[in-house]
């Protein structure tokens, strides 16, 4: 890959095939199903186009077995947007350009779809694992950075911050609730790939400063941040931009001495850029 259009392509294929994944698992005629798949369908398929890419960086080629880790993770991600749009998290009415999940079918269902696609996440890389044990650590690995020591300490820290906070929390609420799903994605990939050492190192840290930098975009693209945790609150919006920057720029640091990098590399700035 050695254009901007080319990796536009890829991200846009990457969609494509993780959206088809999604479509496939489920029987919409099955009422569960029909709610897990409301709940995960569409989106960005961001995190799992990192674990695609990552993973095609350190072995080269994917098998049927990447795509169903990716698929692991996008369910992670999709329950935790479900259960953050309840009324007594984030109380949102949208998500995806349609009504949430609970909006349309009900609270209670919307806390069950979530711990259902929770569960088939399991279960998936459970099934990957006895395929193919190369994916134990990895499977481990995303399940830690999601849970009490990664994504729901982050959640807590978001739903319980003090009054009056800095930078520093901030910067933790989200290394915690939005980097660690995408350590998960790409050190996920390094270490299926069977990665160690500093090139593991060096792919944590793109992942950890890609998802700070991810998370500020988001804070910019908020209209309304005043009464939320938001890094505007702390810091003034060219401030924010110039961190936003510094943070992109450490990201693609850290992978420069992979080959091969270049979709990682361009969708650093490309993250940056986005405006949904
Ligand atoms: C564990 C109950 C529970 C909640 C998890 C992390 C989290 C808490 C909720 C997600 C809410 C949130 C705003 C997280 C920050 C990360 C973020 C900006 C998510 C949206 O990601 P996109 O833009 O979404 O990749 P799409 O829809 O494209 O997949």
């Amino acid at each position: 890959m050695t254009s901007k259009e080319e990796f536009i392509k890829q991200l846009i294929q990457n969609k494509e095939i993780i959206d088809k994944e999604v479509n496939d698992y489920f029987s919409p005629d099955i009422f569960i199903e029909e709610l897990m798949l409301y709940g995960s369908d569409g989106g960005k398929r961001v995190r799992a186009s990192l674990y695609l890419e990552s993973k095609k960086m350190f072995s080269h080629n994917l098998t049927s077995l990447d795509y169903r880790f990716a698929l692991a993770i996008e369910f992670i991600h999709a329950y935790s947007l479900i259960h953050d749009d309840l009324p007594p998290m984030d109380n949102d009415d949208y998500r995806r350009g349609r009504e949430s999940l609970h909006k349309k079918f009900g609270e209670d269902l919307g806390i069950l779809a979530g711990d259902a696609l929770l569960n088939e996440a399991a279960i998936i890389l459970m099934s990957v694992c006895m395929a193919d044990n190369s994916f134990i650590k990895a499977s481990k690995y995303l399940l830690e950075r999601s849970s009490k020591s990664g994504m729901i300490n982050g959640q807590i820290l978001d739903l319980r911050h003090p009054e009056s906070y800095d930078l520093e929390y901030i910067l933790e609420v989200y290394a915690r609730k939005t980097s660690d799903l995408f350590r998960a994605s790409c050190v996920g990939a390094a270490l299926s790939a069977g990665i160690c050492g500093e090139d593991l190192e060096n792919i944590e840290n793109y992942a950890y400063n890609l998802g700070l930098s991810f998370q500020i975009q988001d804070d910019l693209l908020e209209e309304n941040y005043e009464d939320e945790l938001n890094i505007l609150n702390v810091l003034s919006r060219s401030d924010a931009i110039s961190l936003l920057k510094e943070l992109n720029f450490k990201a693609k640091k850290a992978i420069s001495r992979f080959d091969e990098n270049e979709f990682l590399t361009y969708i650093v700035d490309y993250l940056s850029a986005r405006t949904y």
